[in-house]
């Protein structure tokens, strides 16, 4: 028996492919550009201008210039090296072992953005919901949302917002969702049908979902 603990990453994740992750780069760029070309978008694009000079010109790709460094990811576990609440639990789990350097395909079933983030909705497989924590899943201790409305990729954040923000502003689309708050259909544009639900929340329902490849693994830092 080993005396070592195992050194646990800083999350676990699904890591996309070069390939992959620079066609979703793409396709996020080519949503935020015709986002933001849209009549429908600029009347409600108060939420993205500073109060003090509305009039400038709105550049998406420049508001959201904080953009995951490397290849993309979708994270399963934030286990902070060890530390975070369920970080063991997690990391010794046969699922997780097992699958640890295994290829996945991810499905990508929507884009979204708030004013904090910009980010890709992803639909877990029922053998990808098995490396989904139990845990992560709300806001509020009381939510109770269904395993895996968070899965998400980063596409980019708002200066001065941490990444861990866009999981939690697809949880807030969710629970919207659920109360039957549909989000206005606003109009079919070229990926899908785009959707608001308000205060700068948008959200574009792809009509042809996008299969992403990626590896499932742990980020060291
Ligand atoms: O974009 P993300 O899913 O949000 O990927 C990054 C990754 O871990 C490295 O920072 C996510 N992350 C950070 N803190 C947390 C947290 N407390 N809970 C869940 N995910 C987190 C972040």
């Amino acid at each position: 028996p080993s005396l070592e603990k195992d050194f646990l990453p800083l999350y676990y994740g699904w890591f996309l492919s070069k390939k992959s992750s620079e066609n979703l780069r793409k396709t996020g760029q080519a949503f935020l550009d015709e986002l933001g070309s849209l009549k429908v978008f600029k009347k409600e694009s108060k939420y993205f201008l500073p109060a003090e000079d509305p009039k400038v010109k709105l550049d998406l790709s420049g508001y959201f210039a904080k953009r995951p460094p490397s290849v993309l990811h979708c994270t399963t576990k934030f286990t902070d090296f060890g530390k975070a609440l369920g970080a063991d639990e997690y990391a010794q789990q046969e699922v997780v072992k097992a699958s640890y350097g295994k290829a996945f395909n991810l499905t990508i079933s929507a884009l979204f953005l708030t004013t904090k983030t910009a980010g890709a909705r992803v639909e877990l497989s029922e053998q990808e919901l098995l490396l989904w924590p139990g845990d992560v899943d709300k806001i509020l201790p009381t939510d109770n949302l269904p395993k895996g409305s968070r899965a998400h990729i980063t596409l980019g954040c708002a200066s001065g917002i941490e990444p861990v923000q866009t999981g939690i502003d697809l949880l807030e689309f969710v629970k919207l969702e659920k109360a039957g708050t549909k989000g206005d259909e606003i109009e079919e544009i070229g990926g899908g049908k785009l959707q608001y639900f308000g205060n700068g929340m948008w959200m574009l329902l792809l009509s042809k979902k996008i299969e992403v490849k990626a590896i499932f693994s742990g980020y060291y830092g």
